[in-house]
């Protein structure tokens, strides 16, 4: 079957090891009460509650040598890529509720190997407000949730660019050119110099404006192999705070209800999603829980809720008659 329609499993990995702000470490329990199983299961999609996995608690200290919590952010890491293997070795789609974005790394690690071995081709769709692009020597904070993109790319500490033994041949878990990076509206100095440098497709909050979210995803998913591994990595900080005021790190300026959808609903489109991270939600600082019920209507989208709803207008730019 298409991916899409594979058995899910929900894997919540409750921590904020990664982050600055705590709170997203009740996450997955939030998004389970906004109904996320029911929502899937609403749309025909068999789908499985893996519980939480567990590990070290937050200790929050201070940065050591550039990262805070490194040995912590490596175990969670450790327990996300095994649960994740798992998964896509049972011909299941994983989602993984987070949790802070470092954990993006443990998963995607576990997505990356697994098409590697497979020799199937791998696209990863970063929804993010920021580039999460940094090294220890450029973070102004030592958080590792602003560390995973460049970790997978092979810039960071061994335990976690060559998390679990490292890829096949040793190299990186990602290139630059498997990745796009979208909504991306808060980017550190130094980090930018090296997102440039890496030569990271980027669709930032300019970009979306003056060429709107229908060209971005265009573009973003244009040239995807029929057999191709789409991977999508939310940080629901995406978003405009405004609509989703749930989250540590928010920054003005995002995309609205109808452009995220619009997101959502071009990557349903696809056919080809076939892992996602919902990550960095954090309850403390929600309202009634909208950013998790939010996040869940957005998921529906992203597995074809208005797809299976639609009958199709007429091309955009064809005159009526
Ligand atoms: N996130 N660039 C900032 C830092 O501390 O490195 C913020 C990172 C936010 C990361 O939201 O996943
Ligand atoms: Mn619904
Ligand atoms: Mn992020
Ligand atoms: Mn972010």
């Amino acid at each position: 079957p298409r991916p899409a329609h594979r058995p899910i499993a929900l894997i919540g990995a409750p921590t904020d090891i990664g982050a600055g702000v705590r709170g997203a470490s009740m996450g997955p329990e939030a998004l389970r009460v906004a109904g996320l199983q029911a929502a899937l299961q609403g749309h025909g999609l068999q789908s499985f509650d893996r519980g939480n996995l567990s590990g070290p608690a937050n200790p929050w200290q201070a940065p050591v040598q550039g990262y805070r919590h490194l040995p912590e952010v490596v175990q969670w890491n450790q327990r996300v890529f095994d649960a994740v293997s798992a998964e896509l070795r049972l011909g299941h789609l994983p989602i993984l509720l987070g949790g802070d974005h470092c954990l993006g790394l443990g998963s995607i690690s576990a997505v990356a190997r697994h098409c590697a071995a497979r020799g199937q081709p791998l696209r990863v769709l970063w929804l993010d407000a920021h580039a999460d692009f940094n090294t220890s020597a450029l973070t102004p904070s030592g958080n590792l949730h602003g560390m995973p993109m460049a970790c997978l790319c092979g810039l960071g500490p061994g335990p976690l660019t060559q998390l679990a033994g490292g890829m096949p041949g040793g190299g990186p878990a990602l290139r630059a050119q498997q990745i796009r990076l979208i909504g991306v509206r808060s980017v550190d100095p130094g980090e930018k110099r090296l997102v440039h440098q890496q030569g990271l497709e980027v669709f930032d909050m300019r970009y979306i404006d003056e060429a709107g979210m229908r060209q971005t995803m265009q573009q973003a998913l244009a040239g995807l192999d029929a057999d191709c591994h789409l991977h999508v990595s939310f940080d629901v900080d995406f978003l405009d705070p405004d609509i989703a005021p749930g989250v540590g790190t928010p920054v003005p300026g995002g995309p609205g209800y109808r452009e995220a959808q619009l997101c959502m609903e071009m990557i349903a489109d696809s056919g080809r999603l076939a892992s996602l991270d919902i990550v960095e939600l954090n309850p403390a600082l929600d309202l009634r829980n909208r950013t998790a019920l939010l996040a869940v209507d957005l998921v529906e989208s992203l597995f074809g809720k208005s797809t299976l709803m639609r009958v199709p207008p007429p091309e955009i730019g064809t005159a009526l008659v």
